[in-house]
Order: C-alpha cells, then structure tokens, then sequence
C-alpha cells in the first residue's frame, strides 16, 4: 500500500489569475467536445498512451488512498468477442424485458440497441473494477471506503485522460455484469464497475443531437 507516515512539502505554483481563466476556459473547451461514440474504428492505439492514462486515472483521491481499482485493458479478438458475446446476450433482455418502457423512452434519442459490434472492432476496452476489500501480502484483506465515490472519480479522470489524448470512448454498462468478472478471471471481491470502450471514432461517425445543461441549471452559488 502506498500510505505514508510521514509529511513532504507540497509541490504547487500558484498560477497568476489571468492565466488560471485562460487555462480553466481552455479546459471546458476541450471538454466540451468529448462526445460518446458508438460506432469506432479499428485503428490500433499505442499502449503507451493507455497506461498513460490508467497512470492518470490512478492519481484519483480515494478513501484512506486505498485504491479500489483495477484496470483491465482488453485488446485480445478472442476476449473482445466473448464479451460482447456476453454483453449482447444480456443488452437483449434488457431490451425485451427488463427495461420499463420509462427508460426505453429514455434512452430513444440515443438511437441504442442491443447489437454492440463497437466491443469488436474497437481496438481497447477497459474493464473498471472495484475493489471492496484489498488482499494484503499475507492474503488477509484490507476494508476500503468509499468505493463507488472513488472508483467513479478514477474513471472519471481515465475518460478525461483519454480525451485529452485524442482518443473516444464510450462509458457502457451491460447490466449485470458478472460475465466480465468470468471472462477476465477477477476475483470474487471485485465487482465490475464499468466497460470502457477506447479508440478512434470511425470515419464520418455521427453523435445524438443532445445537449449539456447550462451553468444556471447545474449549479448554485450561494
Ligand atoms: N446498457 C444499455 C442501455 C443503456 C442505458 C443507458 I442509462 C444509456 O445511457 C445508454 C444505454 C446499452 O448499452 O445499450
């Protein structure tokens, strides 16, 4: 574990004013763009731009900085297809059974179904697990806390991280999803969190005509 005893002094500059709008404006720009993308091309990514990523997503504070998660980056034909294989199997339960017609409607202007050959051709997921427990090196395990706060900000940062690095990505979240703890050989306490999808947008991709809510209706000064 990476805890510490003791105290280091704190590497920070202060930015002059001026510069901390011009680089608080810049970064809404960038992110502003960031769109999911369900339609991606097979164009390989460099690893080294992944772990770069994972690397910034684990700078993420966390509950007592236990670091709840984990990362697996899938690239292999063979796992991508039984995940979607398996993610498929359950997206058509949803579909046809399990979603309230509430949440169908919900989900119309995304134009989504239960065929997601994007966990085929894109060339990376990564699957985000959460860990409720730590396994210490004599196999007793560690309590963590606030997992799902934790593990939601890591994430968070990892969809910025690769953004900002030029890449797309769709959040998905098949539901349940106990096959990625099979088919990734994770142990028992760790839950899968999440499905990544990274890589390049296909060629003349088209997104869903939606828009984010504006300051006044997101936020409140007081
Ligand atoms: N997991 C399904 C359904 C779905 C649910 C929500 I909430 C979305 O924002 C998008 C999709 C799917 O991936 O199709």
């Amino acid at each position: 574990m990476a805890a510490s005893d003791s105290f280091i002094p704190l590497d920070f500059a202060p930015l002059p004013e001026a510069a901390m709008q011009q680089a608080a404006a810049t970064f809404y720009q960038t992110m502003a763009k960031r769109r999911s993308v369900r339609d991606f091309s097979d164009k390989p990514i460099p690893d080294t731009v992944l772990e770069q990523a994972i690397l910034a997503a684990g700078t993420a504070p966390s509950g007592a900085n236990m670091q709840p998660w984990h990362f697996v980056v899938v690239q292999d034909p063979n796992l991508k297809q039984q995940i979607r294989l398996a993610a498929e199997k359950e997206e058509r339960e949803l579909y046809a059974h399990r979603a309230s017609d509430e949440w169908l409607q919900a989900l119309a202007p995304l134009g989504t179904d239960a065929n997601k050959p994007f966990l085929e051709t894109a060339p990376a997921l990564i699957a985000v697990f959460l860990k409720k427990v730590t396994l210490a090196e004599d196999g007793s395990k560690q309590k963590n806390y606030y997992t799902s706060e934790s593990v939601g900000i890591a994430t968070g940062m990892l969809i910025t991280a690769l953004h900002q690095a030029g890449l797309a990505t769709l959040t998905h979240t098949p539901s349940p999803m106990k096959f990625l703890s099979d088919i990734l050989q994770r142990p028992s306490y760790e839950r899968p969190f999440l499905l990544l999808v990274v890589g390049y947008p296909a060629d003349g991709v088209q997104v869903p005509n939606i828009e984010k809510l504006p300051l006044g209706s997101i936020a409140t000064f007081l």
